[in-house]
């Protein structure tokens, strides 16, 4: 039987409160899309019939080692300087653990939804795990659809004892066998601005780990929902494996006259990591690479997982323009701010697109 909620406030209990998320919506026998999800038409995704396609854009990372090194990284650079997306091949992470990502992510949704809400903020063991859905309910005009445990790695020894078994040790384990990547990218990025990166400056863009697994249940009217809205990421490089149903979007351009938004989707391919750039490296880079806006479709066919890491500067860390590429620009185009501070104003909002780099733009 289909759930009969009296009011909004009925429904915001049941999915965020109580801990059933859009699964729980979903698994109850829904058929229609509830008014909280619709949202206003200018922030609906519609469909491609033709995926534009991102061979151009997609690296083969063992080609780093070779002759083709600096072609490699000169394409990875302009790539992080126009769409802010990539994707990657040969990255290190095995293949076999993708898959057991993307099993484990189903694993931990498909549980009853009181496994799941013992990670609720509030409740949950420990405050670096958080199981919840859209992105800041409280805030949001019209939700996402979409729930989410994350994970921030502390160390090992966290990890194991807080995360939940379902997805422990595939998650640990990807952070693991991603993080020399991640190391091998910003060195790229950065080397390409003539910054050497030391151990101190290398912790400062990547101190904080943090590995989400995102559930997107199937849709009624995909047409009128977004599984996430238009955002870019707060960190310095985001690790996103995708399954193969696709329906992630980035936003390529904008007709300054008309304002028309040209997304396109960023095709699943297996075996590949897509890399997007975040607002922290935006800001160090004082805006030579371009935080990616991105936003996700939902899907009537199947659920859809994605597991991402999010890699960031540590919370105290103070980041800001680099001197030398503000050297060589002659004009610092952000603030210098505390990170922790970056991150409060970005989940303390809604998800509005690129807005959130406005709390440091001069
Ligand atoms: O699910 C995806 O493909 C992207 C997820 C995303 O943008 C996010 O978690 O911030």
């Amino acid at each position: 039987m289909a759930p009969s909620f009296n009011d909004e406030n009925s429904l915001f209990k049941f999915v965020v409160k109580d801990g059933n998320g859009v699964k729980g919506l979903v698994d109850s026998g829904l058929t229609e899309v509830p008014g909280q999800y619709i949202q206003p038409p200018i922030h609906r995704i519609k469909k491609q019939n033709a995926t534009v396609s991102l061979e151009n854009m997609t690296f083969d990372l063992s080609e780093l080692d070779g002759p083709n090194h600096d072609q490699v990284v000169k394409s990875i650079a302009h790539a992080a300087e126009t769409l802010g997306f990539f994707q990657v091949v040969n990255h290190g992470v095995p293949i076999e653990l993708l898959e057991s990502l993307k099993v484990s992510a189903h694993e931990f949704f498909n549980q009853p939804s009181e496994k799941k809400a013992v990670y609720l903020k509030g409740v949950s063991p420990s405050p670096m795990v958080k199981y919840g859905t859209s992105f800041v309910p409280e805030k949001e005009k019209a939700l996402e659809w979409k729930d989410y445990i994350s994970m921030i790695y502390t160390n090992d020894a966290n990890a194991l004892e807080f995360w939940p078994n379902e997805c422990k040790e595939v998650a640990l384990e990807y952070i693991k066998t991603s993080t020399e990547m991640v190391k091998r990218l910003l060195h790229a990025l950065m080397g390409n601005l003539g910054i050497k990166l030391d151990d101190s400056r290398l912790d400062a863009l990547m101190g904080l780990r943090m590995v989400n697994m995102n559930f997107y249940p199937t849709c009624p009217s995909p047409d009128l929902t977004v599984g996430v809205g238009r955002h870019s990421d707060m960190g310095t490089l985001t690790v996103l494996l995708q399954d193969g149903i696709g329906g992630l979007y980035v936003k390529k351009g904008e007709d300054p006259s008309s304002g028309k938004e040209d997304w396109i989707e960023i095709p699943p391919v297996h075996g590949a990591l897509v890399i997007n750039i975040g607002d922290a490296l935006q800001i160090i880079s004082n805006g030579r690479y371009k935080s990616a806006e991105h936003r996700v479709r939902t899907t009537s066919v199947e659920s859809r997982v994605s597991v991402p890491i999010f890699n960031a500067p540590l919370p105290m860390v103070k980041i800001g323009p680099l001197p030398e590429v503000v050297a060589r620009d002659g004009v610092a185009r952000y603030r210098e701010v505390i990170f922790e501070e970056y991150m409060n104003n970005f989940f303390g909002k809604s998800h509005d697109g690129k807005k959130s780099l406005d709390f440091v733009a001069i």
